[in-house]
């Protein structure tokens, strides 16, 4: 048996041998799957569970609009990262398929749904030691691709998903749509993102780094930890605003059954200033990553029932807002018109959370 938060292999059962993907046919799509069942739909197009004819193996599917060549091009870009990601913490790309207007992408398949989904699960329990484990593997997935020179740049709950429903405590890291190579002195600014797990260079189209994926994760701890969203505001100018003033606090009674090596630990990673934040590899060093899953304590596997009650809302608060956007995202391309704003990085953020 493996030490409690500490990840040992963690590929599970759906794993396969790593190959490299390039482009296929929509045609040959039907020749070599037979689509299933829909296992999801909304912020990533359509997934399918689909099953390969020749070996009976199932895979996810992922189906998106792809009609502009620019759109193209950004699949192809994320085809590209995902051929170089070889880690058990990150889906696995196994096929992709171009029609005239979409892109179907062959994944691994994983069945235990959203993270915070299945937390917000009656069934569930919340611990400070279940949470490490989920903040391990996550910190070990990213520092993997760090050190292949790939930023994330869209780490956030949805994009977590749990292994299946027998292993709720196994995590794998999705959707590279946003993924870009770093190379140290080329300044890289980007304007994208979802505004509550943002870090502030974003927002100010500062040069990105590695800290940039760093502070999405401190968020991630905040909002695991909590259920609330450190950085939330009423709308989204109020929530970049909130961002790039970089106040946090845990005064939350919340927090009052949250470990003090815990608050450090997103102390630390919401530093205003990128270069002032951990490595990933720094983060699984610190105490709480670290020693706390060696100390294997009482209180450590307490629920955390505050938490797991404002995890409730937050996750319900999600499911509407994008239900809200998918509804502004059809109106849009109904009306052919674009959202007119002052502020180009909510234009951007708006139309890309629509996505
Ligand atoms: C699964 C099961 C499931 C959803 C997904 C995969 C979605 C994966 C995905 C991968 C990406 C992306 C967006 C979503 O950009 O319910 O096995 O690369």
């Amino acid at each position: 048996m493996a030490t409690p938060g500490i990840s040992t292999d963690v590929g599970g059962p759906h794993t396969f041998p790593h190959k490299l993907v390039t482009f296929r046919t929509k045609e040959m799509l039907q020749d070599l799957y037979v689509v299933k069942d829909p296992l999801g739909s909304g912020r990533f197009g359509k997934v399918y569970l689909v099953e390969e004819k020749t070996t009976g193996k199932k895979f996810a599917a992922k189906q998106c609009a792809c009609r502009r060549p620019s759109q193209r091009k950004d699949f192809e870009l994320e085809i590209e990262v995902m051929n170089e990601l070889k880690h058990p913490k990150l889906l696995h790309l196994f096929d992709a398929f171009f029609g005239k207007n979409e892109v179907t992408l062959v994944l691994e398949l994983v069945t235990g749904g959203e993270l915070f989904d299945r937390i917000a699960d009656d069934s569930f329990d919340l611990t400070e030691q279940l949470a490490v484990t989920y903040l391990r593997q996550i910190c070990e997935a990213i520092a993997y691709m760090h050190s292949v020179n790939i930023l994330h740049l869209d780490l956030k709950p949805e994009n977590i998903l749990c292994l299946s429903p027998d292993h709720l405590d196994l995590i794998k890291i999705i959707d590279f749509g946003f993924a870009r190579r770093y190379t140290p002195n080329t300044p890289l600014k980007i304007m994208f993102g979802t505004p509550e797990f943002v870090a502030p260079e974003v927002v100010n189209f500062d040069p990105l780094g590695k800290g940039t994926d760093v502070w999405s994760i401190g968020v991630i701890t905040y909002v695991l930890l909590s259920g609330l969203s450190p950085f939330m505001g009423d709308d989204e100018q109020e929530t970049l605003s909130n961002v790039t003033s970089g106040e946090i606090d845990f005064d939350d009674e919340c927090f009052d059954e949250v470990s003090q090596e815990a608050k450090d630990f997103i102390h630390k990673l919401l530093q205003p200033k990128e270069r002032h934040r951990p490595t990933c590899l720094e983060c699984l060093e610190h105490p709480w990553l670290y020693e706390m899953p060696r100390q294997n304590l009482d209180s450590h596997r307490k629920s955390l029932a505050v938490a797991i009650i404002n995890l409730k809302k937050f996750v319900s608060r999600r499911k509407w807002m994008r239900s809200i956007n998918a509804v502004r995202a059809m109106n849009r391309l109904q009306a052919g018109v674009k959202k007119q704003s002052s502020d180009d990085l909510t234009k951007n953020m708006s139309k890309l959370n629509a996505k």
